[in-house]
């Protein structure tokens, strides 16, 4: 290999990602289609048990508390994220500032998505202290106290991946904080529905991700201007 072969093969592997992320390039989408649907769940779910708020009760028990890690509507999956995981290129990535409200000692929402790189606000109104820790294996885990004072506390998530959130003071707190690849995700509200927009026409791998259910995904075709489908029934476990 002569000089300048060399220098320009060193110059590709310097710029190569580092992290083995699979590289996404954002732009302006023109003749986006649409990727919309539902998340169901498959049999009966068992009625979400009761949380033991033995603590801080004056703030924390205003209102019954039951666990937030399985909802399910009327056969619907509430809080499922949904994602285009094969997607190299399509609408620009928009980091903007999210919230993790603690109120009343649980987190708002309880499940979080965000493009990877966001900062994340942790807000504490409730003039207690609570300590928030995070679980990760990708990121760098944090667990800090946020005394009754700090009202608000930033954590920027680096990297995509579902980041379980706890709190060490109140133990039946519990959330999720989920940073994605690229700006195509989208959470299941309370009728389990979800809509991704702007997506350029192909064909591409769509996943749901539950905290309890785990991962499924389909291939759907989305057509420039067009509404695909992409309808999921999950089982138990
Ligand atoms: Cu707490």
């Amino acid at each position: 290999m002569n000089k300048l072969g060399f220098l320009v093969l060193s110059a590709v592997l310097v710029t190569l990602p580092v992290s083995g992320m699979a590289a996404y390039e954002g732009g302006d989408v023109k003749d986006g289609g649409t990727i919309s649907g539902s998340v169901k769940f498959k049999g009966s779910a068992p009625a979400p048990k009761k949380l033991d708020v033995g603590k801080d009760k004056e703030v924390c028990d205003k209102s019954p508390k039951t666990d937030q890690s399985l909802i399910v509507n009327g056969g619907n999956l509430v809080n499922a994220v949904v994602t285009i995981t094969d997607i190299k290129k399509g609408k620009k990535i928009e980091l903007k500032k999210v919230t993790m409200d603690q109120k009343g000692c649980e987190y708002h929402p309880h499940v979080l998505a965000f493009p990877a790189g966001s900062t994340v606000q942790i807000l504490n109104p409730d003039g207690i202290l609570h300590n928030v820790h995070s679980y990760s294996k990708v990121n760098s885990a944090f667990n800090m106290a946020q005394p009754k004072f700090k009202k608000t506390m930033d954590v920027k998530i680096e990297k995509p991946e579902a980041v379980e959130m706890k709190c060490d003071v109140h133990g039946w707190m519990q959330g999720w904080l989920v940073a994605t690849e690229n700006p195509y995700f989208a959470v299941t509200d309370n009728s389990g529905s979800f809509k991704l927009t702007d997506v350029p026409a192909g064909t591409y791998t769509v996943e749901v991700w539950h905290e309890k259910l785990g991962k499924s995904s389909q291939k759907v075709t989305v057509k420039a201007k067009e509404e695909a489908k992409a309808n999921f029934e999950i089982a138990g476990k």
